[in-house]
């Protein structure tokens, strides 16, 4: 319509010519009449806002209206629309970004706290308080993807030594802080310097990414993926404990190679029992690989912390980047990204499982990211089966379907909840969220589910801080340190 009106303006010699013109005048007749003005400029109001969330990152990746849009519009154009119609919604908040990113530089190693809010569950209604401060690394580039190569070493992971957090980089920088300096306005930052990038130099490795930091026993341990003359690979590096300086050592590593990057290589380290911890590997984008026993792809090792030795514990996984082990309890917990939906909790009861089989890649409550349902192993052909159980695989705890972008949990025990329940609180980077679990006391259950929303944010890597009564997380969009601490009323 406005394009005919601009038509005609153009066409016409003056603009008294234009609004005689016959076409104009049929469009006046069918113009709606003045009480319908209110209800289309609501209309209007809706699908501007609609449309601007289809079109910019800042949704919820859980709304399955937006998520309904989002599959029917190829993104070629939502992009084009994003660059074009909404060119100033989109600039303002590329602006807001970038500012944050010139306050972050200029403040170095401050570990600033530069926001502060509280932050209401979605269904419970509990309120947290949020704080942000600076962490000194790059930002995740989300117009790249998350799957873009570069966005591989802007994941971040931290660890708690006695009174202090050591964090780690995407590049491997490794920095640490004291733990109560979250009560100042500044973390107050130290750098620790460590010999990987001799490690990269002298063994000519390409960095793909660090996946995890894990401190036990005075010894700090990192995971990392290398490229080597072209192929990938996932190896472990340990030093002993110091905040002046850090020299690793190899540790272990599975001497097994996968083509060209992809983002399912797990790497997440635990504490475990028997003086052994746990590593958990992805699929790595190998098929059948994590169903074959010759394969070390699509595993959870407890490796001897003397000797190095590998023992299997379990099996089936796409890509474990969530791992913990509950010592009272004797069970491990592993999250596990799905494909297109299908992210999973998976339990492994020790006392009763024997090399549990969680099922990937012929089991799955996702699909493909083509859209085609096509299971990856060469055994089976077909779709993924969903039921885990029919085929002797361990059913997923739960599972989320729209995929979450599930990434590392925390277990709460009966006595560090107000409610004396059992609760996980389960970190993820897609739907941006902290999902409040609750759990009956057998680890069979889901009680209760509530959800904490940090819009425009990922969440890496989360762990309780008992004394503080805090959890810390890593938010890798600015990226920052993050605390949230119950309030309580
Ligand atoms: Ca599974």
């Amino acid at each position: 319509m406005r394009l005919i009106i601009c038509q005609n303006l153009k066409k016409a010699k003056n603009l008294k010519q234009a609004f005689n013109n016959k076409e104009f005048k049929f469009i006046l007749r069918w113009l709606p009449k003045k009480k319908y003005y209110f209800f289309f400029l609501i209309l209007f109001v809706l699908i501007f806002v609609l449309a601007w969330n289809v079109v910019s990152g800042g949704y919820d990746r859980q709304n399955k209206i937006i998520l309904f849009f989002k599959e029917i519009i190829p993104p070629k154009i939502y992009k084009k629309a994003r660059d074009v119609i909404f060119i100033i919604p989109d600039l303002k908040e590329r602006n807001k970004f970038l500012t944050r990113q010139v306050d972050k530089f200029e403040q170095g190693l401050e570990g600033k706290l530069f926001n502060k809010d509280v932050v209401i569950s979605t269904n419970k209604k509990k309120k947290y308080e949020l704080k942000e401060f600076y962490l000194p690394f790059q930002r995740l580039d989300l117009r790249l993807g998350w799957h873009g190569e570069k966005n591989s070493r802007r994941a971040h992971h931290f660890e708690f030594f006695q009174d202090k957090v050591i964090v780690i980089s995407g590049e491997g920088q490794t920095i640490y802080f004291n733990k109560n300096n979250i009560l100042k306005k500044k973390l107050n930052q130290k750098n620790i310097p460590n010999n990987i990038i001799k490690i990269l130099n002298k063994n000519n490795f390409e960095l793909i990414g660090i996946r995890d930091l894990f401190i036990e026993d005075n010894q700090v341990y990192f995971t990392m993926l290398v490229r080597n003359s072209e192929k990938l690979t996932i190896k472990v590096y340990r030093s002993d404990l110091s905040f002046e300086n850090l020299n690793f050592q190899l540790f272990y590593e599975v001497n097994e190679y996968w083509q060209g990057y992809n983002v399912y290589s797990g790497g997440r380290l635990s504490n475990f029992k028997n003086n052994k911890i746990l590593l958990s590997i992805g699929y790595n984008a190998v098929p059948s690989a994590a169903q074959s026993l010759e394969s070390n792809f699509g595993k959870i090792f407890a490796i001897d912390k003397d000797t190095a030795k590998a023992e299997l514990i379990s099996y089936g996984h796409r890509n474990p980047q969530g791992l913990i082990y509950i010592e009272n309890e004797n069970i491990i917990i592993n999250t596990e990204h799905g494909p297109k939906g299908g992210d999973e909790i998976n339990i492994n009861f020790l006392d009763k499982y024997t090399l549990p089989n969680y099922g990937w890649d012929i089991a799955s409550y996702g699909t493909n990211y083509d859209g085609t349902d096509e299971s990856y192993n060469a055994e089976h052909e077909g779709p993924y089966e969903k039921s885990h159980e029919e085929f002797g695989f361990i059913e997923p705890f739960k599972y989320f379907v729209p995929s979450i972008g599930i990434s590392q949990l925390v277990y709460m025990p009966n006595e560090l909840n107000k409610d004396s329940e059992k609760y996980l609180f389960v970190s993820s980077l897609r739907a941006g969220s902290v999902y409040l679990i609750k759990i009956d006391d057998e680890f069979n259950k889901i009680l209760d589910e509530d959800r904490l929303m940090f819009l425009d944010q990922r969440i890496r890597d989360i762990k309780y801080d008992e004394e503080n009564k805090v959890f810390f997380l890593i938010f890798e969009v600015t990226p920052s340190i993050a605390t949230l601490k119950e309030l309580i009323d």
